[in-house]
C-alpha cells in the first residue's frame, strides 16, 4: 500500500484555506494546515474538519519557523494561501501586506529551495495584479497594472514565482484566480456584505446597506470549484500559471439587485452610497479568459453567478435565523 501523500496549507483558516483542506482530504490526502498564532482561536471554517487534519504552528513573516515545519511534515505539495488578502486594509497597511503578502512567497519559496526542492508549490496569485486592465477579457498574456498596494504585492509574488521556477527548476505555479466567493467569505468583502445585509435586512434586524462604487465589475466565481483548480495545476508534469475565471462579469450594483430580489426586496430602497467604501484607485472591470485552464487542466467552473447569490444569502438567512428568533421573542 502506498503512503497518503501529504499536502501543507498555509491560510488554511482562511475561506480558500478550509474548501481546500476539504478536497484534499477527499482526496485521499495527510493535510497539514499551517496556522499561525492568535490570541483567541480562529478555526470558525475549520472546525468541522479540525480532527481529520494536522494543525502546525508557523508565520509567513517568520523564515525559520517556515524551515522548521516543512523539516517537520516533508509534504509533496504546499499551497501557499497565507496573505493580508483585503484591498482595501492595503492602502493602510502596505508595508505589512507587502511583507506578507509578497516577501511571505520567497521565504516559503526559499524554505522549500532549503529544505527539498522536490515539493511542490502552488501560489494563489490574483486578478486584482490586471488593476488597470491593459486588455479585455485577461488571460496570462495580459501585462499587470495593478492598482493597490496589495495588487503590487501579488505581482512580486507572481514574479518570485517564476523566478524560482526558472532560476532553481522548482515545481512552483500560480493560480491568477479571479474573485471567487461563499458563505465562508470574509464579511468585509462586498459579496458577503451584501448578502449578510440583506439577510438582516429580510429578518428585520437591520434597515440600510451601506456601500462604494457600485459600478465596479467583477468576475466572480464560487470558492469550491476554484480550490479543485490548484490541486489540478499541481498534478501537472510540468509547473505553470494559469487564469482561472468565469468569463462573466457583473457590477456590484447588479449583486445587490440580484441579492435583495431573491428574497423579494428592491435594492433601492436599502443600498446608501458612502463615501467611506471608495477606494483611493479603482479597479473597474475584472473579467478573465480561461481557455488555458480549461484545455490544459480541464476545468471549469460549476454554479452561474446566479446561483452564487442565492447560495450567498440562503446561507446567512440559516445562520441568522435563530438570533431573529432570539431578538423577537
Ligand atoms: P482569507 O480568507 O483572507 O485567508 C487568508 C489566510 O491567510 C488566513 O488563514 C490568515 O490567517 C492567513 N494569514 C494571514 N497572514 C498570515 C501570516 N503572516 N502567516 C500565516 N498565515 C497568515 O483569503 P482567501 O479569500 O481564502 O484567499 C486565499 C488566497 O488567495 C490569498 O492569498 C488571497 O490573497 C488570494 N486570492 C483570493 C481571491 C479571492 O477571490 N478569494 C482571489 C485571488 C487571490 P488568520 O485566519 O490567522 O488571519
Ligand atoms: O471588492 C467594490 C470595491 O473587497 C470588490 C480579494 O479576495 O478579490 C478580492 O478583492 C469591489 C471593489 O474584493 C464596497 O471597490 C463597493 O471594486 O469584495 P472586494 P476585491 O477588492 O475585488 C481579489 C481577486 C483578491 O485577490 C483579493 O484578495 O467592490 N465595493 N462597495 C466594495 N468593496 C468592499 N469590500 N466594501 C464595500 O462596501
Amino acid at each position: 500500500m502506498t503512503a497518503a501523500k501529504r499536502a501543507f496549507i498555509t491560510g488554511v483558516t482562511g475561506q480558500d484555506g478550509s474548501y481546500l483542506a476539504e478536497f484534499l482530504l477527499q482526496q485521499g490526502y495527510h493535510v497539514i494546515g499551517m496556522v499561525r498564532r492568535t490570541s483567541t482561536v480562529n478555526f470558525e471554517r475549520i472546525k468541522h474538519f479540525q480532527d481529520q487534519i494536522t494543525l502546525a504552528s508557523a508565520d509567513l513573516l517568520d523564515e525559520v519557523s517556515l524551515i522548521s515545519v516543512l523539516r517537520e511534515y516533508r509534504p509533496d505539495e504546499v499551497y501557499n494561501l497565507a496573505a493580508q488578502s483585503f484591498v482595501q486594509t492595503s492602502w493602510g497597511q502596505p508595508v505589512f501586506t507587502g511583507d506578507v503578502t509578497a516577501l511571505g512567497v520567497t521565504r516559503l519559496l526559499d524554505a522549500i529551495r532549503v529544505v527539498d526542492p522536490d515539493m511542490r508549490f502552488y501560489q494563489a496569485s490574483s486578478s486584482e495584479m490586471f488593476g488597470k486592465v491593459r486588455e479585455v477579457p485577461q488571460s496570462e498574456n495580459t501585462p499587470f497594472y495593478p492598482r493597490s498596494p496589495y495588487g503590487v504585492a501579488k505581482v512580486y509574488g507572481h514574479w518570485i514565482t517564476v523566478n524560482y521556477r526558472e532560476s532553481y527548476h522548482l515545481h512552483a505555479s500560480s493560480g491568477i484566480l479571479f474573485n471567487h466567493e461563499s458563505e465562508r467569505r470574509g464579511l468585509e468583502f462586498v459579496t458577503r456584505k451584501i448578502t449578510h445585509a440583506v439577510a438582516r435586512i429580510k429578518l428585520g434586524l437591520d434597515h440600510e446597506l451601506r456601500l462604494g462604487n457600485l459600478d465596479a465589475r467583477r468576475d466572480w466565481g464560487y470558492a469550491p470549484d476554484y480550490v479543485r483548480a490548484m490541486w489540478l495545476m499541481l498534478q501537472q508534469d510540468e509547473p505553470g500559471d494559469y487564469v482561472v475565471a468565469t468569463g462573466e462579469t457583473h457590477s456590484v450594483r447588479e449583486f445587490a439587485q440580484f441579492a435583495f430580489e431573491h428574497v423579494g426586496l428592491d435594492y433601492r430602497d436599502y443600498v446608501v452610497q458612502d463615501e467611506r467604501f471608495m477606494r483611493p484607485a479603482e479597479v473597474d472591470l475584472l473579467v478573465g479568459d480561461r481557455q488555458r485552464a480549461q484545455e490544459v487542466l480541464g476545468w471549469q467552473p460549476t454554479v452561474s453567478f446566479a446561483d452564487l447569490v442565492r447560495i450567498m444569502v440562503d446561507a446567512d438567512i440559516r445562520s441568522l435565523q435563530p438570533s431573529k428568533t432570539y431578538v423577537s421573542a
